[in-house]
């Protein structure tokens, strides 16, 4: 069996998948440096940092402790490209060789970033309750049970896909992501006893992830944050993408003014389009 068809299998039982070591250490120290830089405010101001798009408001009424606009709480005064512009190395995330035969595996030859922030979180800090974007947990109360997850003829359709790469060392001794693994996949609205103690129950874990680990998960599944023990800060840049075609809001992540984007990434940031007629192949080699 091959690395791509283990994962694939991992990702489709569990809805998410931890690949270690995807960056070298001096890439981990790269990207912590180039943050360093930016002086953003303490982390008990922010859980945030470095959003794109900023957002509008969103048109529905939030359901009580789901996350609303993603951006709602990043104080660090983004701009329209978020921390993209704070360095070539986090534009080198977009399409890093460690994520990208998994993405493609997930999302075909046609997907787009839709946006992006970062997370840093300091000792005792408790920040987001279990959620799902699609499915039985969804807030939105019009999409049927698994209408993301259907499984049609070797392929799965689902919303997001996050990539989270993790800049320090999180786990279960840590806090951090956590998910009920293989929730993407059931039919039944999370019980309110596993939502109001989300911490003590059995069926949520948290995945290790070593510093320079990268998680890719499903936002079908059932995930939120469990409370940052550790004495370190927590740091880490979410990437969500989707098929070319699909977006979670009118707005879009900025190419950089500052740093030249190689093609594929700037495709990434490119608007949606349907998957190869209105939007190009990633990975089409064009001639020079
Ligand atoms: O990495 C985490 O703590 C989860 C973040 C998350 O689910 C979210 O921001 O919607
Ligand atoms: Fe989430």
């Amino acid at each position: 069996m091959n690395d791509l068809e283990l994962l694939q299998y991992l990702f489709d039982l569990q809805g998410f998948i931890v690949i270690e070591n995807a960056l070298s250490a001096g890439e981990v120290a790269a990207l912590n440096r180039l943050i360093d830089e930016q002086n953003l405010p303490p982390p008990s101001e922010s859980t945030r940092f470095g959003s794109a798009p900023t957002l509008a408001a969103s048109l529905v009424k939030p359901e009580a402790g789901v996350p609303e606009g993603e951006a709602s709480a990043d104080q660090s005064a983004p701009v329209g490209s978020g921390f993209l512009g704070w360095g070539k190395a986090f534009c080198d995330l977009l399409d890093h060789p460690s994520i990208l035969p998994a993405l493609r595996m997930r999302l075909g030859d046609a997907f787009r970033l839709d946006r992006l922030y970062g997370m840093n979180m300091t000792k005792g800090m408790a920040y987001g309750r279990l959620h799902a974007d699609y499915g039985a947990t969804a807030p939105k109360s019009g999409s049927q049970p698994g209408e993301y997850y259907a499984f049609r003829p070797n392929q799965v359709y689902e919303g997001f896909i996050v990539v989270a790469w993790a800049l320090s060392d999180s786990g279960p001794d840590h806090g951090g992501f956590c998910c009920i693994p293989g929730s993407h996949k059931s039919n039944y609205k999370l019980p309110q006893r596993i939502s109001d103690e989300h911490e003590a129950s059995p069926a949520v874990v948290i995945p290790a992830m070593p510093a320079g680990s990268v998680i890719l998960f499903t936002e079908s599944l059932t995930h939120g944050t469990a409370t940052w023990q550790a004495d370190h800060v927590r740091r880490a840049l979410l990437y969500k993408y989707c098929i070319s075609h699909l977006a979670w809001t009118s707005k879009r992540v900025e190419a950089p003014t500052n740093i030249e984007l190689t093609r594929r990434q700037k495709l990434l940031l490119r608007e949606p389009g349907d998957p190869l007629r209105h939007f190009p192949s990633l990975f089409e080699e064009v001639p020079a």
